[in-house]
């Protein structure tokens, strides 16, 4: 029988099992928990080879460095208990197993320790696992923090937002069955004590078109369903509904499950709100002697007299149940956050959590993925603005040279949507000021002059032959840096105006600005919050497209890992050096291995480390002192003083039995 000791690894963030007899070891077996500890020469099949030997040992999460990949297991793993959460408390990033829980811990203590705002960026396609993580780290903060029954209540409403929000801004996609299809950004509020005391919630362009049209196999929001199946025989009744779905030309499935908050009335209101919006789908129009549009039944919570023709009544009425809809969202994330916000000066600092929609290709791609698409090239590319600046000040700071890593820039892409005049949102809005001369296929040939030969941008005219058959005439095709993708540009004008024809908005709403636009300045302003603030990255990973537990689709893998820039963030990490460390910690843990240095070293921490690093013989190129910590070039030093240490403490431990059994 072989006997195996486990010694969990300070720093190390791998737990070795020393196999007495030789056998496999762990990091043979479950791979190494942080991809900057893997060999130097790293190729993506080693990174590929590492992620799926932990995956298969369902070990979903590894970093690199203080960035946490998390890979989707499509199953419940029992690692995010009371316990769990207990055990990652307080606890240094690396002495425990990579885990959500030890990023969202270390972001909460620096945090503290700094006094400063921070926010977890939270990435990866439709269906990887973002909006589970951010659950993830709002219970962590909700359940572990200092607490007082007074906030309590507050920290209940936090937690509540998620199922509310999710039933109004969530529906199965093809991609993922809980899909989140609006963006979401909220901050949650600590005091100076560290209690969280409040949360605030930025919402991003809903998909609103889904209220009127879904691609075969997708649903409506959740709440359509939840209120048809799940709402009782008196409130339907009062609402003019009927309890089966397939009454409702806007609805095709069934979905259970209720949740709500705040007052009863607001609740009231809002389910009849909801209710208009079915009723208004199932509103039908018929021409008149002269083609006018007639209405062949009433809504009798809504209704409108228009000189229509058939087809633009119809469309009419999708802009208006669309605008209904948008603007219930808009109110209800008003309602929450005026439910949880923190409104006395005590909240001191925040950490901002950012869980938006991933990355999308379908066979057909609109609009919505066109904004969608360009949200996640923007925040690609703040991602590589932070991580190359952080590190850069982290060197600077600590008066070692900066070497610069070759990495794919995206703002290319990014200049190819927003740039003004000649960007394709800019495009899009001129043709937008010309209604009634401009059309989607105007659009596109406007492109075609503008863009012509910009690298990233393909169009059935500018493509080469063999390109050329792979394009309708209708498509442009964007080089995103996640991959290809062709857009139809069919409806691009008309969801861009997001206009309600003059008397709607007279009725019941104001006027509405282009979307593509408005969505721009959003996102610019959200880079601002996020610039402001200490960043800490979580990477989430789609193990394959059926939503199966335990598979893992090495091509599909393979291809998120590259278009994430993991690789190269790897390489950014270990720029020069992979790896660094306080003194007083450096010291603290290999203090045993040098006789002038134990038990005690009385001076200066550098110094001893200095000292220290001498004894084992490091050469001059292989670190560098900084002003507060040691920069290590190679893992392989690291791992051989490691070495050194487990051998150390082996042999203290033998002694100390042996000790024990002669005494
Ligand atoms: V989208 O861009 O909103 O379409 P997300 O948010 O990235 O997408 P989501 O968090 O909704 O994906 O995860 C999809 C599904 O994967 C969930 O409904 C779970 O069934 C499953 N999942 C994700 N993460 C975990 C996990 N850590 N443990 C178990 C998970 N299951
Ligand atoms: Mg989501």
């Amino acid at each position: 029988m072989c006997r195996c000791f486990v010694v969990p690894l300070f720093h190390l963030h791998r737990v070795r099992v020393l196999d007495m007899e030789g056998a496999l070891t762990a990091r043979d077996r479950v791979g190494i928990q942080d991809f900057v500890l893997l060999d130097a020469h790293t190729s993506e099949t080693a990174f590929l080879d590492n992620l799926k030997k932990r995956f298969s040992e369902d070990l979903i999460y590894t970093y690199i460095g203080t960035l946490l990949v998390s890979v989707n297991p499509y199953k419940e793993l029992d690692i995010y208990s009371k316990k769990q959460m207990d055990i990652y408390m307080g606890v240094n990033f690396f002495e425990l197993p990579p885990h959500i829980f030890a990023l969202a811990d270390n972001a909460y203590h620096t945090m503290l320790a700094e006094a400063n705002n921070h926010f977890i960026l939270i990435s990866g396609e439709s269906g990887a696992g973002k909006t589970e993580a951010s659950k993830k780290i709002l219970q962590y903060y909700a359940v572990s923090c200092p607490s007082t029954t007074l906030l309590d209540n507050v920290r209940d409403r936090m937690l509540l937002s998620n199922p509310v929000l999710e039933a109004f801004g969530n529906s199965k996609t093809l991609k993922n069955d809980n899909s989140s299809r609006f963006g979401k950004y909220m901050d949650i509020q600590f005091d100076i004590q560290g209690d969280a005391v409040g949360g605030h919630i930025l919402g991003y362009l809903l998909e609103k078109s889904r209220v009127v049209h879904q691609n075969h196999r997708e649903r409506n929001f959740h709440i359509f369903y939840q209120l048809v199946k799940g709402g009782e025989e008196d409130l339907l009744h009062q609402l003019g509904l009927e309890s089966n779905c397939q009454h409702y030309s806007y609805l095709v499935q069934v979905w259970a499950n209720w949740c709500m908050l705040g007052q009863p009335l607001d609740i009231q209101h809002l389910l009849g709100v909801i209710a208009s919006v079915l009723h208004l789908g199932n509103v039908q129009f018929e021409p008149d002697s002269k083609g006018y549009a007639t209405l062949n039944n009433s809504a009798e919570l809504l209704w409108v007299l228009s000189p229509f023709t058939v087809d633009h009544a119809i469309y009419a009425r999708d802009a208006l149940a669309k605008a209904i809809y948008g603007r219930t969202f808009t109110w209800l994330v008003n309602k929450i956050n005026d439910s949880m916000e923190n409104k006395d000066s005590s909240c001191k600092t925040v950490i901002g959590l950012l869980d938006i929609y991933g990355f999308e290709v379908f066979y057909v791609n609109s609009f919505e993925q066109f904004c969608i698409n360009y949200c996640n090239e923007k925040l690609q590319q703040l991602f590589i603005q932070l991580t190359l600046k952080s590190e850069q000040e982290e060197y600077e700071a600590e008066n070692i040279g900066w070497e610069p890593v070759q990495f794919f820039n995206n703002k290319i892409i990014c200049d190819l949507v927003e740039e003004k005049h000649r960007g394709i949102i800019s495009v899009l809005d001129e043709e937008c000021l010309r209604p009634g001369e401009a059309t989607d296929l105007t659009f596109l040939e406007r492109l075609e002059e503008k863009l012509d030969s910009h690298p990233h941008f393909v169009t059935h005219k500018l493509a080469d032959k063999k390109t050329r058959k792979t394009l309708e005439r209708g498509d442009f095709r964007l080089l995103h840096y996640a991959g290809e993708v062709t857009y139809c540009v069919v409806g691009f004008l008309s969801k861009n105006n997001d206009l309600l024809y003059r008397n709607i908005k007279d009725v019941s709403l104001q006027v509405s600005t282009h979307v593509a636009s408005q969505f721009k300045s959003s996102l610019l302003g959200l880079t601002d919050i996020l610039m402001s603030k200490e960043p800490w990255y979580v990477r989430c990973l789609k193990s394959n497209e059926s939503q199966q537990p335990g598979q893992f689709d090495d091509v599909l893998v393979r291809h998120q890992v590259k278009y994430l820039g993991l690789m190269e963030h790897l390489r950014v990490r270990r720029a020069g050096f992979a790896y660094r460390c306080r003194y007083d910690v450096f010291l603290q843990r290999y203090k045993p291995l040098c006789p002038a240095t134990w038990p005690y070293w009385r001076g200066v921490a550098a110094e001893g480390v200095e000292v220290l690093v001498q004894h084992l013989g490091y050469l001059p190129d292989e670190y560098k002192m900084g002003r507060t910590k040691i920069f290590i070039r190679h893992p392989r030093t690291l791992f051989a003083t490691e070495d050194a240490f487990e051998r150390h403490s082996m042999t203290t431990k033998i002694e100390t039995c042996w000790r024990g059994v002669q005494a």
